[in-house]
């Protein structure tokens, strides 16, 4: 091919690619299935890879993080990004209307938009491709994360149109990401984020994009930079030209009429707020015809025709009574603190986690001390701080414990970690956490060796590793609570069988630091067996895509560890298998014919909150069914996750059977 030709189609599959990621990302309706759209990626990334000098920057192969910067560049807000007025009451935003609508002589629309609790960002295109990206900074300077944003998949690379437009809207972490961060952060001793709009903050801001890559941000856009030269006349339709360029926008906006219609906007969403997937809080209300917002204009720095209703903050007070210590599988040690129950966004809560002794000495908490509690990405429950004037007068500072709790052993922070660890690899909370994990479904699949269990095992000294588990016998089970014939033979059953499992299941079952399921898979098939792992280095082990050098280092030192490999000999001895099985063709098609998703043609729709949406497909292939992008008569079943749009109603209308995410996992997990 020549370079003209080479260059019309590496154009052409960056226009297919990109189309069809906004159509995914943005407006939520894809139009092809994922496998359609890897492929031609995956042609894009080898006509690159031969010809580097075709790559642009639209093209979606840029959106895995670049160089590492040295810092920001500062970029100058022509026009400037005002603030918002807000106000706390009804009375307050009646007022507001009412003041409005008295300016400009008439009744007019307002546009009630949830107000997203994110970071606010400006977008930049030229001729439809983003080239800039930033920060709102102090409204008049912000920072340049053109980088950073490329990598959130919801920021299009190309629009729909060759345009030369500034947006600007808010860039968020959904909720669901954010719990998922700082349960990973906190198992990696690493700082964890009070909310999600600081791990937004935190992750927007890193000078390395990978890093931003790996946090799952998105983005609501909700204003165009003069309209006029688009002839877009109302904040409504702003919105809705927004989305055919391919942002996504947020749907839960509404034109309302009057006060009681604002009103109403407000007490629905204020109900629903638990039940969105980022957080919000409160409701922008926008005078909807632009004219208004000439005719009035803006003060020094806020908008006259533009006021946020911020909703009430959920927060209690209550009584820190203790502050407990938990070891988990890795040693770390996590403060719990203990307080008198409160109600709080609908539940009953009486246990904030406290991370880390940072966080304990940060914020001063001390036994005896009022403390206001709220939700975090409204669902979990942190302390936000310490009412002093109610402090008692006899208060000490809470001494972070020096030992373990459970063990008595010293406690350290290993490398510059702000976690607390126990250290001894005896300490019976660390054993009876590292048998749970072995247990566990990811990992040996043991049915029926649960907590409770393990714990009376471990005391009654019948197991002290995983190895023991192989040795227990009919007489050991009958001696544990409410054991009789039929669970102690059902355990040992579920043991025995464990035998044969496939190497990445006990070596992701050992638990060695940094190793996931995923990891441990991958390492497996590598290397086969137990043994080439154990005599692998560190280049060998991190050669593998997505595996890195923190994992390779960490399996390595694992297995150097004399204790390990006698530990390894025991499994061995006790017939555990070690080596990697994969799954045979004749297993895939024998667990594919029995499955009730055999031959059905299943379409996956809106927002599963649970499963990742190709976790799904692979799922339901593996079981035997045909997944395909858009709904038709030959459709059998619809998966709809909530906010499902027209395929929903397509299907409805075709008499398409639809179940929704959580019916579907319950049956996944019949099937397993
Ligand atoms: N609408 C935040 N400002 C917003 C365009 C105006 C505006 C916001 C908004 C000024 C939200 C201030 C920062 C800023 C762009 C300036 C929203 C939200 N509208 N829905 C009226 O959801 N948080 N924030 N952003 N320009």
């Amino acid at each position: 091919m020549t370079e003209t030709v080479l260059a019309q189609k590496a154009e052409e599959l960056r226009k297919q690619l990109n189309t069809w990621s906004r159509e995914y990302y943005s407006l939520d309706q894809p139009s092809v299935p994922d496998d359609v759209y890897d492929q031609k990626y995956q042609e894009l990334v080898t006509l690159e890879k031969q010809h580097p000098e075709l790559i642009t920057p639209d093209s979606p192969t840029q959106r895995v993080g670049g160089a590492v910067l040295k810092g920001f560049q500062k970029i100058d807000h022509e026009i400037p990004m005002l603030s918002l007025g807000d106000v706390f009451s009804k009375k307050e935003l009646g007022e507001f209307v009412a003041n409005l609508d008295q300016t400009v002589n008439q009744q007019i629309d307002y546009n009630c938009e949830l107000k997203i609790d994110g970071l606010a960002i400006s977008l930049v295109y030229r001729n439809g491709i983003f080239v800039q990206g930033s920060t709102r900074g102090n409204g008049q300077i912000g920072e340049d994360i053109t980088q950073n944003l490329k990598t959130i998949k919801a920021v299009p690379l190309q629009l729909s149109e060759p345009v030369d437009v500034e947006v600007r809207g808010e860039c968020y972490m959904p909720k669901k990401s954010f719990v998922e961060l700082n349960e990973r952060q906190e198992k990696e001793g690493k700082q964890i984020f009070a909310n999600a709009r600081n791990a937004a903050a935190g992750s927007l801001r890193q000078l390395d994009s990978k890093i931003t890559a790996e946090r799952r941000l998105s983005t609501f856009i909700y204003y165009i930079m003069e309209p006029e030269k688009f002839g877009i006349k109302t904040q409504s339709a702003a919105l809705e030209q927004l989305k055919k360029w391919g942002f996504k926008i947020n749907p839960d906006y509404r034109v309302a009429h009057n006060q009681q219609e604002i009103f109403a906007y407000i007490d629905e969403y204020q109900a629903k707020r638990a039940d969105l997937t980022y957080d919000i809080d409160g409701i922008v209300i926008k005078a909807n015809p632009f004219e208004v917002h000439k005719e009035v204009g803006n003060t020094v720095k806020v908008p006259r025709w533009a006021i946020a209703y911020k909703f009430p903050p959920d927060e209690q007070e209550t009584v820190v009574h203790k502050i407990e210590w938990t070891v988990g599988r890795t040693g770390v040690v996590t403060p719990t603190a203990v307080m008198d129950p409160v109600q709080l966004a609908g539940t009953t809560v009486s246990r904030a986690s406290l991370h880390n002794p940072d966080y304990i000495k940060e914020k001063d908490i001390r036994i005896g001390d009022t403390v206001k509690l709220h939700k975090a990405g409204d669902i979990i429950p942190e302390i936000s701080m310490v009412v002093l004037d109610k402090r008692p007068a006899a208060s000490q500072p809470y001494a972070i414990p020096t030992q373990c709790p459970i063990c008595g052993a010293k406690l350290v922070h290993l490398d510059d970690e702000v976690a607390l660890r126990c250290i001894n690899p005896k300490c019976p909370a660390l054993v009876k956490e590292s048998l749970i994990h072995f247990a566990s479904r990811n990992a040996m699949d043991i049915r029926g060796l649960g907590t409770k269990i393990i714990a009376q095992l471990y005391e009654k000294h019948l197991v002290n590793d995983v190895a023991d588990l192989y040795h227990l016998t009919f007489d050991d089970l009958l001696q544990l609570d409410k054991f009789k014939e039929k669970s102690a033979n059902n355990l040992l059953t579920a043991i025995d069988n464990s035998r044969h499992n496939s190497l990445e299941r006990l070596l992701f079952g050992l638990g060695i630091r940094h190793v996931g399921a995923k990891a441990a898979k991958l390492i497996a098939e590598k290397f086969k067996t137990m043994d080439n792992i154990t005599k692998a280095t560190v280049e060998e082990i991190a050669a593998i895509k997505t595996v890195g050098m923190t994992i390779a280092e960490s399996v390595v030192t694992y297995f150097a560890n004399p204790n390990v490999s006698a530990l390894l000999n025991e499994l061995a001895k006790a017939g555990v298998n070690l080596e990697y099985l994969g799954q045979t063709a004749a297993e895939i098609a024998e667990n594919a014919a029995a499955s009730p998703f055999n031959g059905l043609r299943v379409v996956l729709t809106g927002t599963l909150d649970h499963l990742k949406r190709a976790e799904a497909k692979k799922w339901l292939e593996a079981h035997g069914a045909k997944v395909t992008g858009s709904v038709s008569g030959k459709t059998d079943l619809l998966i709809a996750g909530h906010d499902a749009g027209s395929k929903l109603t397509k299907a409805e209308n075709l008499n398409v059977k639809i179940i929704n995410e959580a019916t579907f996992i319950q049956q996944m997990e019949e099937e397993e």
